[in-house]
């Protein structure tokens, strides 16, 4: 994972525009919120599923960063005052604070438009065949619309009530968190003609790891601030005891979902453990 992270960070450090390409401030901007020490695990997923099938993980480089571009898109848009209103985002004040509030929604849309370009610029890549990238492109448009990661979003910011159900809450996590995180896994699966069954394997260990991740997010933000706020999370309505287990239920799940792989799957084994047992 680590390799992997190198290679889509300087992948990205390379292919961004410069920080003095006119118009210089969006360009800083976006250089700020997205070279800042990310993880990297959803264009990490899109080269692991390349391995996957046996096939060199260069195949779906452009895609991937496309991928990681809309993610920092997201992270942007989701500390701005009117949603979360995040000070901080990666251990750095959030592009909000430093470019102003203007700057950050333009910079989130500038890396939505890039990312999209970025995973089009997969159809140059050899064997590549465009039918596979429209796909692709058909596949993340979805992902993000309002059924999934916006649709996700909006019940998020909208849902006060500390009464909430177990299935609500779980139905906003697959939106607004497994669905960026599916779209990474399948953009490496139908760019390298992964078979249907593969396919419906691989999208369900992106929804559980999605749900595993999204539960420890919340345990980390809730040991870090140690407060309580109007947003009703998991652990804050079920406690932490519940939560822990709930997010070592879906680890497990996400791990059976893909046994058809057998042992080279082994690392999609390791990552789900990862998601759990992180400390960021
Ligand atoms: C999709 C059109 C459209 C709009 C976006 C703002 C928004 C609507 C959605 C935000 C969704 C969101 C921020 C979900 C949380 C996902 C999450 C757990 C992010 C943290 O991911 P990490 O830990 O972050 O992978 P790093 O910093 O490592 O990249």
């Amino acid at each position: 994972m680590k390799e992997k992270k190198k290679i889509i960070d300087n992948y990205l450090e390379n292919e961004l525009p410069l920080e003095k390409q006119e118009p210089s401030i969006i360009h800083r901007s976006i250089r700020y919120s997205v070279l800042n020490g990310g993880k990297r695990l959803r264009p990490i997923l899109t080269m692991m599923v390349a391995e996957l099938l046996e096939e060199d993980y260069k195949k779906v480089l452009p895609a991937a960063a496309g991928i990681e571009l809309i993610h920092t898109f997201s992270l942007v848009h989701d500390d701005l005052p009117c949603m979360d209103n995040d000070d901080y985002r990666r251990g750095q004040l959030t592009n909000h604070k430093v470019f102003g509030e203007a700057m950050a929604v333009l910079t989130g849309d500038a890396l939505l438009v890039m990312g999209l370009d970025f995973v089009c610029r997969n159809a140059k890549v050899e064997e590549i065949k465009m039918d596979s990238v429209v796909a692709v492109l058909q596949n993340i448009l979805q992902m993000l619309g309002t059924q999934k990661m916006l649709g996700g979003q909006v019940d998020d910011i909208s849902w006060h009530n500390k009464e909430g159900n177990g299935s609500f809450i779980e139905s906003i996590y697959i939106r607004k968190t497994s669905a960026l995180l599916c779209a990474a896994i399948k953009t490496g699966a139908l760019l390298l003609d992964a078979s249907p069954e593969q396919v419906v394997a691989l999208e369900k260990y992106g929804e559980k790891i999605g749900l595993a991740f999204q539960i420890t997010d919340d345990l980390l933000d809730l040991q870090e601030d140690n407060k309580i706020d109007d947003k009703p999370t998991y652990p804050e309505i079920f406690g932490i005891k519940e939560a822990e287990k709930a997010a070592f239920k879906y680890c497990t799940e996400a791990k059976e979902t893909i046994s058809l792989f057998g042992e080279k799957a082994s690392i999609f084994n390791e990552l789900a453990d990862f998601v759990i047992k992180r400390k960021k």
